[in-house]
């Protein structure tokens, strides 16, 4: 049937996915890692001893803390500790293969020295760059570096969440030429960025700027080509977000996986997305009073597989303290999943969806190269038996432990294209990764 559309001037400028091999890079990471760091790291979550029970990051729009409080905090951004090495090596161990740093959040400071603002760490005690080095130490280590920046800002003068009047219109248009520069600093500044991954785009005043936003993914694809952009940057003609007024997917891949991960493959209507995690409920920034459920990870694994099992990519974030030290409950989760990564990356690492029925055992995922196929399991039945469902003209060549034993399982065919595998090992104390060599029958 022909796809009945209207003329968009700034909607999605292509169907289906981007094919190129730098989309394909990103495709094929699995698993990557968040870091939320700025001022807010200083309160954790506190102000005069009083809990702020809202996202850490948020607690400047909270009415326990003034806002005057919020705006000094940059006179106490001193963190002696950090170590940019140190947190590229952990997330190296952990198995990340891109990370996602905060250049800027809502509040507005910025990490890396800008032309355009005081607002920086070169007038905090700190006094220096945190952007560059730390560019420095994941490129060193193989993790691509995605550069997070909220277009909201509260700190410019020029910001407005909506226009009402001539004023505001022409405050905003300094604010769109700081947003623009400050944009462009960031990829002159560091060039080996892979993409931008963009955040507060949902004020009423953005949702008009369809023209300027278009203009400037251009030019930004301009400095480095191929850059990576997710669909919450640009609104479209009529100011919808993400999928354009035809519902087309706008930018690289689709951002609306915010604490949350989709079913089934319909709900991601095939395009490529990324997960992005907190550890507890909803805190990305630092707080030191974590309350309620914490994920443990377990938890973060299964996710991470589900996601890949759904052509997606999952990530897990990490919100280091005033001092710049990662927190030592989010230091352990890296050991263990880094633990399990090791000995299972395979299942993760260029890796995607396969159109085998799910069954209750767990999730599987394909290599796209080899084809080779995954049984991640968490769920061992009472009989040890896993059903492995296939489509038809399928023969199941070889399927065997990725670890371990090295076990060789012979399929018990039980109907057509039906089988079982039978488990003996009595536990599994770990999601357990079974490998199936398959071809497709003339
Ligand atoms: C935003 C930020 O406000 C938050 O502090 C954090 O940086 C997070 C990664 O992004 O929060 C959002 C953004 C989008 C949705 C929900 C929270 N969303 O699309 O549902």
């Amino acid at each position: 049937t022909p796809r009945i559309s209207m003329t968009l001037e700034h909607g999605a400028h292509r169907i289906g996915k981007r094919i190129d091999s730098k989309m394909s890079r990103w495709r094929n990471y699995g698993f990557g890692q968040f870091i939320h760091w700025g001022l807010y790291a200083i309160p954790g979550g506190h102000w005069n001893g009083e809990y702020y029970g809202g996202a850490a990051e948020w607690i400047r729009s909270w009415k326990g803390m003034p806002n005057e409080d919020y705006d000094n905090l940059y006179t106490e951004f001193d963190p002696v500790d950090f170590d940019p090495k140190a947190w590229a090596e952990q997330a190296k161990d952990m198995g990340a293969r891109y990370m996602i740093i905060t250049t800027k959040h809502h509040d507005g400071f910025c990490l890396w020295p800008s032309e355009f603002t005081d607002y920086d760490v070169t007038n905090a005690p700190y006094g220096q760059d945190i952007i560059g080095p730390l560019v420095e130490a994941y490129d060193a280590e193989g993790i691509d570096v995605y550069l997070y920046f909220s277009v909201m800002d509260w700190n410019h003068p020029g910001y407005r969440s909506k226009l009402e009047t001539a004023e505001d219109r022409e405050a905003y248009e300094g604010f769109k030429e700081f947003t623009r520069n400050q944009l462009l600093e960031l990829l002159e500044r560091y060039p080996s960025t892979k993409g931008l991954w963009f955040d507060g785009t949902w004020d009423a005043a953005w949702k008009e700027q369809a023209e300027f936003a278009d203009n400037l993914a251009m030019e930004m694809r301009e400095m480095i080509p191929g850059l990576i952009i997710g669909s919450r940057f640009r609104p479209d003609d009529y100011g919808n977000r993400h999928f354009d007024s035809n519902g087309d997917l706008m930018g690289d891949y689709e951002q609306g996986w915010e604490r949350k991960l989709p079913d089934t493959y319909e709900d991601t209507k095939g395009n490529d997305w990324d997960c992005v995690m907190t550890v507890p409920e909803n805190q990305w920034g630092y707080h030191s009073d974590w309350r309620g459920h914490v994920k443990t990870s377990y938890e973060l694994i299964e996710m991470l597989v589900k996601s890949v099992s759904l052509d997606g990519n999952f990530v897990m974030n990490f919100g280091p303290n005033g001092q710049g030290e990662i927190r030592k409950e989010e230091r352990q989760l890296a050991k263990e999943i880094g633990e399990w990564m090791h000995k299972n990356q395979k299942a993760i690492y260029d890796c995607g969806y396969i159109d085998w029925e799910k069954q209750d055992w767990g999730y599987y995922t394909r290599n796209r190269e080899s084809g080779e196929v995954y049984m991640i399991v968490f769920n061992k039945p009472i009989n040890g038996a896993l059903r492995i469902k296939t489509p038809a003209k399928i023969n199941l060549d070889k399927i065997f432990d990725l670890n371990g034993p090295q076990k060789t399982y012979r399929p018990e065919e039980i109907h057509r294209n039906e089988y079982f595998i039978h488990l003996d090992e009595a536990l599994l104390e770990t999601p357990k990764v079974i490998v199936i060599q398959y071809s497709e029958a003339t």
